[in-house]
């Protein structure tokens, strides 16, 4: 008994440190109201806004508008979207993503920094009708593959949108 109570402060220092590995440096879990797909954390705000007003607020919640860097990537989110929304194949029921070519006509940058070597444009975009630098995805077409293509928008336009952070 007495080796017991002996033992009790090593077990107490051995499970603070295994809470401390679980919950810090190897933390596998998305925050609350985030949802894990792969190696992200995604938040998905139906409540449309202007590309820099959803920036801004996947800023301020520790994440950033998506980047789409390949084809699996694309579909990941498109996929995702999908499972969320109620009428998946409504016009115009598109999302912005993080690209933009504000600073430089024409020449388009992830808002969170990941090199741009990918596009998936819609035929005939990005047109810059009216001055359009912000980047949606559409769901404009007639299958899965078609409804991720992207089109330039006016960033004043109202969008639904998902915020990602990187799980730690
Ligand atoms: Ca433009
Ligand atoms: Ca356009």
């Amino acid at each position: 008994m007495a080796s017991l109570i002996q033992k009790i402060p090593l077990m107490v220092l051995l499970l603070t440190g295994f809470v401390w590995l679980s919950e810090g440096q190897f933390c596998t879990k998305c925050p609350d109201y985030w949802m894990k797909v792969g190696e992200y954390c995604y938040q998905y705000f139906g409540n449309k806004r202007t590309c820099h007003d959803a920036e801004n607020i996947c800023n301020r919640i520790g994440g950033d508008l998506p980047s789409i860097r390949n084809e699996k990537e694309s579909n990941t989110i498109y996929q995702l979207w999908k499972g969320l929304v109620n009428h998946p194949t409504q016009k115009e029921s598109a999302y912005w993503i993080g690209l933009r070519d504000t600073n430089q006509e024409n020449k388009f940058d992830w808002t969170d920094g990941t090199p741009v070597d990918y596009y998936n444009w819609q035929p005939g975009q990005p047109d810059n009708w009216q001055n359009e630098d912000c980047v949606e995805v559409r769901n404009v077409g007639n299958n899965d593959y078609e409804r991720q293509r992207w089109n330039d928008k006016g960033c004043s336009t109202a969008r639904a949108f998902f915020c990602r952070m990187p799980l730690n």
